[in-house]
């Protein structure tokens, strides 16, 4: 499907807002992509696509979790995580997505995992820095957008994310702490 199309889909699952913000993400994981080097056509589709969950029937997701045998742990955690892996689904099912790292891009958008593509970090780091965002430390993260290297950009806004959670004393998916040291342990 095509960029038209995939829109006007999102833009019949979603508030206004969240339509907004995923246009905001689909440019900046864009401009992104050339940045690092990557496929922006991907970066885009996957882009449009990350979100398409977001106000998905949270029973009609628990059962999608289950019985397509994707990680049981997500239900034992916060529902706002469900969105990502359910959404990956609902991309091949009914968007026609083929390519696993787009789909995987989907899936992990939210939590990261160890051993993350570019893309994945792209459409991670465009989520949390498109131009809609608004909380204290985003501008600091835009900035470094601008000149840190991919790997070391998706280090400093997960560590963000993490240590926002921390702070809130909520619960960190594990994935989010194994991606984070996946990151450094891989480190050139
Ligand atoms: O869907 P978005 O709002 O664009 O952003 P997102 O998919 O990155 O994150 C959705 C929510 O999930 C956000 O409010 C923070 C929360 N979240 C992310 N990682 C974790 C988490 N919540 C918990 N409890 N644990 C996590 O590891
Ligand atoms: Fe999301
Ligand atoms: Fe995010
Ligand atoms: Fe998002």
């Amino acid at each position: 499907m095509e960029r038209v199309n995939l829109l006007a889909a999102m833009k019949d699952r979603m508030p206004e807002k969240r339509y907004i913000h995923t246009i905001g993400v689909t440019d900046t994981a864009m401009a992104l992509a050339e940045q690092f080097g990557q496929n922006p056509k991907k970066a885009e589709i996957a882009a449009i696509l990350h979100d398409s969950c977001k106000y998905a029937d949270r029973e009609w997701m628990k059962q999608t979790i289950i019985e397509q045998k994707m990680d049981p742990t997500l239900l034992v955690y916060h529902h706002e995580l469900w969105h990502g892996p359910v959404g990956a689904y609902v991309a091949k099912q009914e968007f026609g997505v083929e390519d696993e790292d787009m789909l995987n891009a989907i899936r992990f958008h939210t939590t990261g995992r160890i051993g993350m593509s570019d893309l994945e970090k792209i459409i991670y780091i465009a989520d949390m820095i498109e131009p809609n965002r608004k909380f204290p430390d985003v501008d600091m993260l835009r900035e470094a957008s601008k000149s840190m290297e991919l790997n070391d950009l998706m280090i400093t806004c997960l560590s963000h994310s993490i240590q926002f959670l921390m702070s809130k004393h909520q619960p960190v998916f594990p994935d989010s702490f194994n991606c984070y040291n996946d990151l450094l342990l891989t480190k050139k």
